[in-house]
């Protein structure tokens, strides 16, 4: 039976609804799957908490680039869908729609716009990598960083990162073990160096607040890689190894954390003085242990591993 011309079939009709339920409900499920909350939606799975400049910089550029791409992906999506929609074959319709070809201002402006996209991304890049990467000729905080496996030591140094010496003749180092995390202390102020090496494969230094991981290599003084971070607030940040180096690559976490400059100074003076770091904690009025991650269960025979 030939149906009328121009007028959807009911069973049309009825596919185009059960299409649109089912791209509704595509479109619903990951949201309710991934479980974020509505917050955490704005922040686009970045954390909230940036202690240093740095980092409010590649927030802001993430931010950036990930709006200007969403804008540009609304208008493709848009065009798309209002070319299936108004250009639809119909019944009626006889021969081809026009077709355009050769039309220089469009072709032109469809080169051109793309280019000026990749310009003002790289712009932004170019000058949020340079910020993140600058070294002071003088920093006014260093830490000497050692990874192994699978822990972290950290070395406390004088402005030019030679290390400190203790009461006891020893360096003054942290150094976390499988049953105590290591805390570096830090101040909060610009310029703060950390100088990093591993003592024998290669682990990654990342504080996922700061946004922010740094490959750190075996090997002689070339190998050090030495990077500075200006921070802006005071708290506590888990950090973690982002380099697989092994079996307990999972459990070599740390906690840095950013004090005020005077309390720096006076934690400092307290572990030269030859107080532990739970210890010199306590005079600042800071949490002795770690508090942002525990330490694993590393004994395979408990059965308890966490
Ligand atoms: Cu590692």
């Amino acid at each position: 039976m030939r149906q009328v011309v121009g007028k959807p079939s009911r069973e049309r009709r009825g596919r185009a609804r059960r299409a649109i339920g089912l791209t509704g409900i595509a479109a619903l499920l990951p949201i309710v799957l991934a479980g974020c909350s509505l917050d955490d939606a704005f922040y686009l799975g970045w954390p909230r908490t940036r202690p240093t400049t740095q980092s409010e910089q590649m927030f802001d550029l993430w931010i950036g680039s990930t709006i200007a791409a969403l804008a540009v992906g609304l208008i493709v999506w848009g065009l798309t869908f209002w070319c299936i929609v108004a250009f639809k074959k119909k019944d009626t319709d006889t021969e081809l729609p026009r077709q355009t070809k050769y039309n220089l201002p469009a072709e032109l402006t469809f080169t051109a716009l793309p280019f000026v996209l990749i310009g003002v991304l790289f712009y932004y890049t170019v000058v949020v990598q340079d910020n993140v990467t600058e070294m002071s000729d003088e920093p006014n905080a260093c830490t000497q960083v050692t990874a192994f496996k699978w822990n972290w030591q950290f070395t406390y140094t004088d402005e030019n990162c030679e290390p400190l010496t203790g009461a006891d003749g020893q360096a003054v180092v942290e150094t976390g073990d499988s049953d105590y995390i290591p805390i570096i202390v830090v101040p909060n102020e610009d310029d703060v160096r950390f100088e990093a090496h591993a003592e024998d494969v290669i682990h990654s230094f990342w504080v996922p607040d700061m946004l922010f991981k740094r490959d750190v290599f075996p090997g002689g003084d070339n190998q050090i890689t030495r990077w500075e971070v200006d921070f802006n607030s005071e708290g506590a940040f888990v950090g973690r190894c982002a380099e697989l180096c092994g079996a307990y690559h999972a459990f070599m976490n740390f906690e840095m954390r950013v004090v005020s400059p005077e309390d720096y100074e006076t934690f400092v003076d307290a572990r030269v003085d030859g107080a532990s770091t739970p210890e010199a904690l306590e005079m600042i009025g800071q949490e002795p242990y770690a508090f942002t991650t525990t330490p694993f269960d590393t004994d395979p025979a408990s059965g308890e591993a966490s």
